[in-house]
């Protein structure tokens, strides 16, 4: 996983075949840095859509826009940052603790998210001021 320069930015880079068509493959533990769990998708968003703007306690998550384009926006509480995801074989990795939100879907947008755990309302935190608590107190523990 790259980090590019103090961002919080963390690009997975899966492997893709081309030939007559294009192929990219993932593997738990050797392409994400996770047993995955859980995978769902995304498509059919507006948009001006705004999805996300949470964060998860524990969960840990890569996404990829398999088609069309997408901005994420990262905050750690501390650091705000952001990336556009438009390449099926490049993800950004959701750390726990990190308050994002998707926007700017394409029309066209279909987002492939892979998963640390199953499914857990109570892992979520949807509150941003609760967020920057928790990730405070988190800091100093
Ligand atoms: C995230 C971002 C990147 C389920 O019941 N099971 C599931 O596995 C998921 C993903 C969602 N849901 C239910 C929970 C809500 O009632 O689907 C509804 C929409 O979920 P949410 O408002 O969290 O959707 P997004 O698009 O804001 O966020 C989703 C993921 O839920 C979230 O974990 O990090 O994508």
């Amino acid at each position: 996983m790259k980090k590019t320069g103090t961002s919080l930015v963390k690009l997975v880079n899966l492997p893709k075949i081309t030939d007559d068509c294009t192929l990219v493959f993932v593997e738990s533990n050797k392409h994400i840095p996770f047993a995955i769990k859980r995978v769902y998708y995304i498509l059919d968003a507006a948009v001006n859509l705004s999805r996300g703007r949470h964060a998860h306690k524990k969960l840990r998550q890569i996404l990829f826009c398999i088609r069309g384009s997408i901005k994420i926006t990262l905050d750690d509480g501390e650091i705000k940052d952001e990336v556009v995801l438009s390449s099926p074989e490049v993800g950004v990795y959701l750390d726990k603790m990190m308050w994002h939100e998707m926007k700017e879907f394409s029309r066209d947008t279909i987002l492939l998210i892979f998963a640390s755990d199953y499914f857990n309302i109570k892992d979520y935190i949807r509150d941003y001021d609760r967020f920057l608590l928790y990730a405070k107190k988190n800091r100093k523990s």
